[in-house]
C-alpha cells in the first residue's frame, strides 16, 4: 500500500512533463528514506525538456549523501544503455539505494528487463508493479512509439447535445463554452503534437497552440494534413511558427514550388503516400511522426479527418465535449459517414468531468 502511494507520488512528478520530452517518456522519481515518523521524500526528478537528462539522476543528486540506503520509486524500468548521458542504473548503483521499486519494465529494446537484472546482480532489491495501470497511462506515448512504430493518438471533439459540429465553410459554431476552452488548452500542453486538416485551416484559421497566459505556455508541434500544400502563407499557423513548430504532411504529388514556399515561411513539408480513396495514408503518416519523435497525438480536426483516423484504427482515447445546446439541422456529424457511438466499438469509455455547462466524455 505504501509502495503505491509513494509511486503516485513519482507519478505526478513525472506527468507534469507530459508534452515536453519527447521522444522520451516523461518519467518521474522519489527517493525515499523510511523513517520512524513514516516515509521522507529526499529527492524528486523528471526527465527534463527533449528527454535528458533522465529523471533518476536528478531525484538522486537533491537526495545527496542520504540517497545511501534509500527507496527509488520511478515510474518506468531504469535505463541500462549508453546514450546521449549514462545509464540510470549507473547513478543507482553509485549512490548506495539499497531498494527500487519501478511501475512499469521499459519496453525499449535496449532496456527490456537488462535495467533490473543489473540492479538486482548489484544486491539492490527490485519490486516490479506497484502503479502499473497509471504508469502504462502515462507512459502510453513512448510504449507505443517503441513497441508500434507509432505514436499514441487522441482525438478530441467538441460536439452539440446532438453530436453535431459546426456547418464547414462557416465561422465556427462556438459550440462548447470558456471553461472547456481552458481545458483543451492545457491538454494540447500535454502532447506532443497536434493535428489537423487543411479544411479547417482554411475553414477556421487555428493557431493550434497553448494559450493560457500567465499558467501555461507551452505549444506543441502543430501538423496539417494538406495533399496538395494549400496552407495560405497568411494563415495564423504560417505567421506563428516562431511561437511552435509547424510540420505539414502532403502527399508525393504536390506541387514543389508549393513546397519551397511554404519551407521558405519556416514550415517544414513531409511527404506521404495516397491512400486509394485519395487522402494521405494515415498509417503512414502516423509511423513518420513517430520516426520523428513523436509520442503523444491529439488531433483535433473536421468531421473527414477525425473519421479517417476512427476508420484507420488509429484513436487509442477519445475526449468529447458536449455542449448542452443542439445544432440540428444546422450541424454536420462530428465524424463523417460514421455515427458518434460507432467510438464505442474501438474505444472504452471511462471517465466523465463537468467543465461548465459542458461534460467531457473520455
Ligand atoms: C530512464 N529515465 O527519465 C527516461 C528514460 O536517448 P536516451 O539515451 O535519452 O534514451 C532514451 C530512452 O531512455 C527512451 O527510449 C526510454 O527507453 C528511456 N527513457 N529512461 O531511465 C528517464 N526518460
Ligand atoms: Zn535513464
Amino acid at each position: 500500500m505504501q509502495d503505491e502511494a509513494l509511486m503516485a507520488a513519482a507519478l505526478s512528478v513525472g506527468r507534469r512533463e507530459l508534452g515536453q520530452t519527447w521522444p522520451n517518456p516523461a518519467v518521474g522519481a522519489v527517493v525515499v528514506r523510511e523513517t520512524p515518523a513514516g516515509p521522507v521524500v529526499l529527492g524528486r526528478g523528471w526527465t527534463s525538456k527533449g528527454g535528458r537528462p533522465h529523471a533518476e539522476p536528478q531525484a538522486i543528486a537533491q537526495a545527496g549523501a542520504a540517497a545511501h540506503g534509500a527507496t527509488l520509486y520511478v515510474t518506468l524500468e531504469p535505463c541500462s544503455h549508453h546514450g546521449q548521458t549514462p545509464p540510470c542504473v549507473d547513478s543507482i548503483r553509485a549512490a548506495g539505494l539499497r531498494r527500487v521499486v519501478a511501475a512499469v519494465e521499459d519496453p525499449d529494446f535496449r532496456v527490456a528487463g537488462r535495467g533490473f537484472a543489473i540492479l538486482r546482480e548489484a544486491g539492490i532489491e527490485v519490486i516490479v508493479g506497484p502503479g502499473a495501470a497509471e504508469a502504462r497511462i502515462a507512459h502510453a506515448g513512448h510504449i507505443r512509439r517503441v513497441t508500434e512504430g507509432r505514436p499514441h493518438v487522441m482525438l478530441k471533439l467538441a460536439v452539440s447535445a446532438d453530436g453535431k459540429v459546426g456547418l464547414a465553410g462557416r465561422r465556427p459554431a462556438a459550440i462548447t463554452g470558456e471553461v472547456a476552452r481552458g481545458r483543451v488548452h492545457m491538454l494540447r500542453a500535454t502532447f506532443d503534437a497536434v493535428l489537423t486538416g487543411i479544411g479547417t485551416v482554411l475553414a477556421d484559421d487555428p493557431l493550434l497552440t497553448c494559450r493560457l497566459p500567465g499558467m501555461l505556455d507551452r505549444s506543441p508541434v502543430r501538423i496539417v494534413l494538406d495533399s496538395d500544400l494549400r496552407l495560405p502563407a497568411t494563415s495564423a499557423l504560417a505567421r506563428s511558427i516562431a511561437t511552435a513548430p509547424l510540420w505539414i504532411l502532403a502527399a508525393e504529388d504536390a506541387p514543389a514550388e508549393r513546397e519551397a514556399l511554404i519551407v521558405g515561411l519556416g514550415a517544414e513539408v513531409m511527404r506521404v503516400r495516397r491512400r486509394a480513396g485519395g487522402g494521405l495514408d494515415l498509417d503512414e503518416a502516423v509511423k513518420l511522426l513517430a520516426l520523428r519523435g513523436i509520442t503523444r497525438l491529439m488531433v483535433e480536426a473536421g468531421p473527414r479527418v477525425a473519421a479517417a483516423f476512427v476508420q484507420s484504427r488509429l484513436v487509442d482515447e477519445a475526449d468529447i465535449f458536449e455542449a448542452p445546446r443542439e445544432l440540428g439541422h444546422d450541424g454536420l456529424d462530428a465524424l463523417e459517414g460514421l455515427p458518434l457511438s460507432q467510438l464505442d466499438t474501438y474505444l472504452s469509455v471511462t471517465e466523465t468531468e463537468r467543465h461548465g455547462a459542458d461534460r467531457l466524455t473520455i
